[in-house]
């Protein structure tokens, strides 16, 4: 709101005469669309839905509280010492409020595989809830009378935790992310990655990179989708970073008479948040702040598209004269009829 005064001194300025009683041209005042976006975001706020997914005992629990108690949200979370093995898809949310500007973080927290003998298909239930909510989308987006806006649930970053070996990705690892990268936005890290030395993690990470590739499995941030030069230099420089070796943790220390979220050992505190000692802040800005839109666009212009297209080709929706409409098929929730 502060910018609208200067917004119309712009305009009379450039209305005014110019040096030779002549009116200045040229100026249309375009800027004034930025204004009108920030407004019209303040007051609809934004939603933004994260996913941790990976092997069970990795520190996905305890990443989603780490994220909600370091600097995201000033909320105190209701504390839980030690965290249980988590059973059971479960979202937490929180509305966060910053310059006015409203934001609905939602992370959902699955439970971790690798108990049983037999882990093969154990994407089954995270790739169908991922589907499940481009559903729900779909299925508002083709009412007649739709909403002025469609509550969003659709998954715009997932983060899979890789478990910190030191040697190559396992099948099982790289079976996953190839079929999640197909329908979401994958942002690989490293777990615990306080239990690897530091040229450990430079190794790890490169080995990882390379299995990616040899394999074709494309994670966030993808080329394909850079727009410009400036947007391909930028995503390089995370390109190069990714997997994020990351630690989690959810108790406060004291250090040098601040508190810090971090992990206490025989030899002193891994702080979380200092990226000296892990990646986590990176992570955390990348999902939170430099690309949260970004996130947001890929997952509405790229992977719901695609998933909209199918799911309206296999019910003949768009009848043989790409006009008429018939009713949508039952979503079965299979997710290999989807990939
Ligand atoms: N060393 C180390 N331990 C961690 C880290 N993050 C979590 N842990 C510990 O690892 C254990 C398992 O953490 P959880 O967060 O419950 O793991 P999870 O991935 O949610 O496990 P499931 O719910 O079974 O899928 C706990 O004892 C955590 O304190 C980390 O970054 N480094
Ligand atoms: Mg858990």
């Amino acid at each position: 709101m502060e910018e609208q005064p200067a917004q119309e001194q712009k305009q009379q300025d450039a209305a005014k005469p110019g040096p030779g009683g002549q009116e200045l041209f040229g100026y249309v005042g375009i800027e004034a669309v930025l204004d009108q976006i920030r407004i019209k975001t303040i007051k609809t706020g934004i939603e933004f839905n994260i996913m941790v997914v990976g092997q069970s005992g990795l520190g996905k629990s305890t990443m989603v509280n780490t994220l909600f108690k370091s600097k995201v949200s000033r909320k105190p979370l209701s504390y839980e010492d030690r965290i249980p093995k988590t059973v059971q898809l479960r979202s937490v949310t929180h509305a966060i409020e910053e310059k006015g500007v409203k934001m609905k973080l939602t992370v959902t927290d699955t439970p971790g595989f690798g108990d049983q003998i037999n882990n093969e298909n154990c994407w089954e239930p995270i790739i169908k809830y991922i589907n499940e909510q481009y559903e729900h989308y779909l299925r508002e987006e083709i009412l007649i009378n739709r909403k002025r806006r469609i509550p969003d649930t659709r998954i715009h970053g997932c983060v899979y935790f890789v478990p910190p070996t030191g040697h190559w990705l396992r099948p099982l690892d790289l079976e996953f992310m190839r079929r999640l990268s197909k329908i979401v936005n994958v942002v690989p890290v490293i777990a615990k990655a306080d239990t690897l030395t530091l040229e450990e993690r430079a190794e790890f990470k490169q080995r990882i990179k390379k299995d990616l590739k040899a394999h074709g499995i494309i994670v966030y941030p993808q080329e394909d989708f850079d727009e410009d030069p400036d947007d391909r230099l930028l995503n390089d420089k995370i390109r190069e970073k990714i997997p994020f070796a990351v630690v989690g943790a959810d108790k406060e220390h004291q250090v040098n008479g601040k508190k810090v979220l971090g992990r206490k050992t025989k030899w002193g505190i891994v702080e979380v948040e200092n990226s000296a000692h892990c990646e986590f802040p990176m992570l955390r800005d990348l999902l939170i702040r430099s690309h949260l839109q970004d996130l947001k666009d890929i997952t509405h212009n790229a992977h719901y598209e695609s998933y909209r297209t199918r799911r309206l080709n296999e019910s003949n929706m768009v009848g043989k004269s790409g006009t008429e409409w018939v009713p949508l098929s039952p979503f079965n929730g299979e997710p290999e009829s989807h990939l």
